[in-house]
Formats: structure tokens, C-alpha cells, sequence
């Protein structure tokens, strides 16, 4: 069943040649109305290449000329936004597509105004690096304590926010410490969020893994910073 609301699908890219396409394809096809701002955030490989062969009326395309971090890119894109609902989606083939059909419907519903996917939630298709898979679960938790939230996902790359909610939030990092400062914020205000299942298929450094351990470290000290400070 096709979706009406309008979906902003927002791709911070940094050196994704060899998945852009095949995602952005995967994005285009999900029967959900959308537009889609894909960042390209100073990549070295072929990925401008690439997107400069995507025209389609409802994909915009912008470039930082210096890698700024995901974070980064992911504020570009909010100036841009127009549609009731946002998702983060990341340029690699980690995640499904599809499941924007079901994580926007407690938005619909009017039962959250957040939802993030969960990779906890299901099984993964595919082998995860166990010290993430451990980092990551370890890092829901310190998120649960401090925040309060009923979270097994707090670094999940699906989240999903009412339009004015995201604007809203003043993000301060540019990096890969997107997922603990939205978090952070966005527990401050007051606001559950929702965790749905999401699909996984996870990627190796050698297919093009970025985040480092040391993120985990980051998101740590974040979570904890924001709980104190603004
Ligand atoms: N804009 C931007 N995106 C980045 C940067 N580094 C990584 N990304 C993107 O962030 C996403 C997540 O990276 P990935 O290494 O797969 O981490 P994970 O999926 O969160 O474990 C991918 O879409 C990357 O292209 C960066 O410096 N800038
Ligand atoms: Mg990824």
C-alpha cells in the first residue's frame, strides 16, 4: 500500500561509491511519498561521480568541498527539509529500505513523535563484528540509565522524527556523535522515543566500515557530557 505522508530521507555520504546507487534505488522504490537529500560530504572516491548521474525530481544532491562528518552533513540536509517526517539513512547497504513503511507509523498514529529502528529487535543477516555488537548494546544501556529511555539500539542508523521535533534540536558535534547528542536532546525535552525492529546486513571494514571503536568511546562521554550540560 503506497504511503501519503512526505518522507525527507536525508544520506550523509562520505565515500560510499560502490553502494550510492544500489541504495538509492533500494530508497527510491519504497512506496512512500518522499524526497531525498543525499549530502555528499567531500568524498575522495568516485562517489560524486556517481550522484552526478542521478537526476530525479524528487533527489537533491549537495556537496561539502571538506569531509565535515556525518553530523555535519546531516544539518546541511535539515535546511532543506520539506517533508512531516525525517529519516537518517546511511549510503551503505546496511539497512533495508522498506522499513520506512512500518518505523514512520507510530508518527502516523500519533503514538511518537521519535522512533528508531532497533537491530537488537530481529536477527541480523550476516556476521556483526562482536566488539560493536558489544559496544553497541553496552552503549543502549548507559543511554537507558541516564535518559531514562527503553532503548536496545541507541547507534542504530534508522531514526525517524517528527519534522519540527529534529529542527528543533540544536546539534552542536559533526561527527559520528549524531546518534548520542540527538539522544541526549532530545530525552531533555521530554520525549519517548519508540523502538521498532529494523533489518541488518551488516558490512566489514573491508567493504567500507568508518566508524572506530574510539566512536564508542565518544558516544560514551557525550551521553554523559549532555546529561550535566547544554
Ligand atoms: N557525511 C559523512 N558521512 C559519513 C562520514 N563517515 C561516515 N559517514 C557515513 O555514515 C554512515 C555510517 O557509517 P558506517 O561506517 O557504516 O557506520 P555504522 O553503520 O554507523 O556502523 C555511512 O553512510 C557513511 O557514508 C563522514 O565523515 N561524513
Ligand atoms: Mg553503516
Amino acid at each position: 500500500m503506497f504511503v501519503r505522508v512526505k518522507l525527507s530521507v536525508i544520506i550523509p555520504v562520505f565515500n560510499e561509491a560502490s553502494t550510492i546507487a544500489a541504495l538509492l534505488q533500494k530508497v527510491l522504490a519504497v512506496p512512500i511519498e518522499k524526497e531525498v537529500i543525499i549530502v555528499n560530504d567531500g568524498s575522495t572516491d568516485a562517489t560524486q561521480m556517481v550522484l552526478e548521474k542521478f537526476v530525479a525530481p524528487n533527489v537533491k544532491v549537495l556537496h561539502h568541498t571538506i569531509n565535515q562528518g556525518k553530523a555535519a552533513a546531516i544539518k546541511t540536509a535539515l535546511q532543506f527539509v520539506s517533508g512531516a517526517i525525517v529519516i537518517i539513512q546511511d549510503g551503505d547497504l546496511e539497512t533495508e529500505p522498506n522499513d520506512y513503511l512500518h518505523l514512520v507509523q507510530p508518527i502516523l498514529e500519533g503514538k511518537a513523535e521519535v522512533v528508531y529502528g532497533s537491530r537488537n529487535l530481529q536477527p541480523a543477516q550476516g556476521e556483526r563484528i562482536w566488539t560493536y555488537d558489544i559496544g553497541g548494546r553496552f552503549i543502549s544501556w548507559w543511554a537507558r540509565i541516564l535518559y531514562n529511555q527503553k532503548i536496545t539500539d541507541e547507534a542504530a542508523c534508522y531514526k525517524v522524527f517528527k519534522t519540527e521535533v529534529i529542527k528543533r534540536v540544536k546539534l552542536k558535534y559533526n561527527r559520528f556523535e549524531f546518534c548520542p547528542e540527538v539522544t541526549a536532546r532530545i530525552s531533555k525535552q521530554g520525549i519517548k522515543i519508540y523502538e521498532l525492529p529494523m533489518h541488518y546486513y551488516p558490512r566489514s571494514f573491508a567493504e567500507g566500515k568508518k566508524m572506530k571503536w574510539t566512536d564508542g568511546l565518544k558516544a560514551f562521554w557525550v551521553l554523559l557530557k549532555l546529561k550535566f550540560t547544554n
